[in-house]
């Protein structure tokens, strides 16, 4: 199905009634710079719905926006930045793992982006796993494609599908519009994809 309709909702950093609302929500985390919000906006056809910047670290809130009436999109801050003092880190990854452990909060899916260059690192590893553990329906996203060239590429997807093991991978290009076909048709589904 296609978006029409896509407006921003609100920005959290903490408890809040959205939540609790029964509109499916469909989160989007990664690591800072990933081009989480850039995914975003290339999906909705908008280029700064979700802001996104060269330097890592831009979005600090879990941003709801609303997709055709029926649906949030949630951009959420990225991890692993290495920047910033630590006490401002440490809050966004609490919040980040607050968001995505909340019990009320109806999650249809999270969508992991990863870099299609860098492929896994630690930090992607340990939140699969925390995905894994809370039964979270997962989709992963190798963004940055036409950064490779087509046999690097290759070579880096089939490393990073023998990782993610069964879950689904969508090779991405937020910059190219590459793979927006596929992940709108995967964040509109209901049911488990692995
Ligand atoms: N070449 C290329 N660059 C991209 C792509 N997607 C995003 N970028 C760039 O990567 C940078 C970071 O993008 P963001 O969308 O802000 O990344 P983010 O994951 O939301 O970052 P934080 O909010 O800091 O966690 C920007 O300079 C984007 O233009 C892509 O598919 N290809
Ligand atoms: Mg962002």
């Amino acid at each position: 199905m296609k978006i029409t309709s896509a407006e921003f909702k609100k920005g959290l950093t903490g408890e809040d009634d959205i939540l609790f609302e029964e509109i499916p929500q469909v989160a989007f985390i990664g690591r800072s710079n990933v081009g989480k919000s850039s995914v975003i906006n290339s999906l909705v056809e908008r280029r700064d719905l979700a802001h996104s910047s060269p330097r890592p670290g831009r979005t600090k809130e879990v941003n709801f926006f609303l997709i055709n009436k029926s649906f949030y999109l949630v951009d959420l801050p990225g991890y692993g930045y290495a920047e910033g003092s630590w006490e401002k880190r440490d809050a966004l990854i609490q919040l980040i793992h607050w968001y995505l452990q909340h019990p009320e909060a109806n999650i249809r899916k999270v969508v992991l982006i990863v870099d299609a260059k860098v492929g896994l690192t630690d930090n992607d590893r340990n939140m699969l796993a925390l995905l894994e553990q809370h039964k979270r329906r997962i989709v992963v996203v190798a963004n940055k494609t036409d950064k490779l060239k087509p046999n690097d590429l290759k070579k880096s997807l089939a490393a990073i599908q023998s990782e993610i093991e069964n879950h689904k991978l969508i090779p991405y290009s937020a910059e190219k519009k590459i793979g927006v076909g596929l992940l709108t048709d995967e964040i509109q589904r209901k049911e488990k994809t692995i």
